[in-house]
């Protein structure tokens, strides 16, 4: 098996290298005390409809679900206005970047790494998040399931990478926040690395993350 060196570095792009919060920081003195609950539902409902949903053999796009999601919480949170639906929708296509998202990429691309994101996100919604919070240039390819009509952590789904990469699982660190997607991603045979920003304890035993990060800042120095 060939092993590509250096690696090539793959990123979650939904609370790895965009922040899924910044919408309703946006809005927060309008949307009251209820604000993070709401941002929480929001973020748990758009990711169980793509998990259902998949699970019973069908898709709707991520952008699509998304707004079901935000619809939702907001119907179970009676306290935030729903008038501000659109603008939470439009904060959410051009999500921020986190702040050691733009700099781990630069510093990975000066050691001769190939970078990348793949996401359940639509490709239009990635697009407009990438290139707002000014990630484009330093990514070599921005990879959505939308080709293959499926979400992660469906195995179909990695293997866009080692497709559009010509390479083998074992050349790919990838990186995620999301537990469940490390799941997926150490399925593989990726080297997974877990970025733990909000220090949860750890889930799925049988695939464990090669190494858990705090945050983005670290990864140049480990490659
Ligand atoms: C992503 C979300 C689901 O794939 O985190 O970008």
């Amino acid at each position: 098996m060939s092993v590509i060196s250096p690696p090539i570095f793959i990123f979650d792009a939904y609370g790895t290298l965009l922040d899924v919060h910044a919408a309703i920081a946006r809005c927060r003195a309008e949307a009251g005390p209820e604000a993070d609950r709401l941002s929480a539902i929001w973020r748990t409902k758009q990711l169980e409809y793509s998990w259902t949903l998949t699970l019973a053999g069908h898709y709707v796009d991520f952008w699509t679900l998304t707004e079901r999601a935000l619809d939702y919480a907001l119907a179970l949170v009676p306290s935030v206005d729903k008038g501000l639906k659109t603008r939470l929708l439009e904060a959410y296509f051009k999500l921020d970047a986190f702040p050691d998202a733009l700099p781990a990429l630069r510093a990975l691309k000066a050691k001769g790494h190939k970078t990348g994101t793949l996401s359940n996100g639509s490709p239009d919604m990635l697009k407009g998040a990438v290139d707002a919070a000014g990630l484009t240039s330093d990514l070599d390819a921005v990879l959505s399931v939308d080709v293959l009509k499926m979400f992660k952590p469906r195995p179909e789904v990695y293997g866009l990478v080692t497709e559009c990469f010509k390479c083998t699982p074992s050349d790919v660190t990838f990186v995620s926040s999301n537990r469940w997607d490390v799941m997926g991603a150490t399925a593989f045979g990726f080297r997974a690395l877990w970025i733990n920003r909000a220090k949860m304890p750890d889930e799925y035993p049988e695939f464990p993350p090669k190494q858990v990060l705090a945050d983005l800042s670290a990864l140049a120095a480990l490659s």
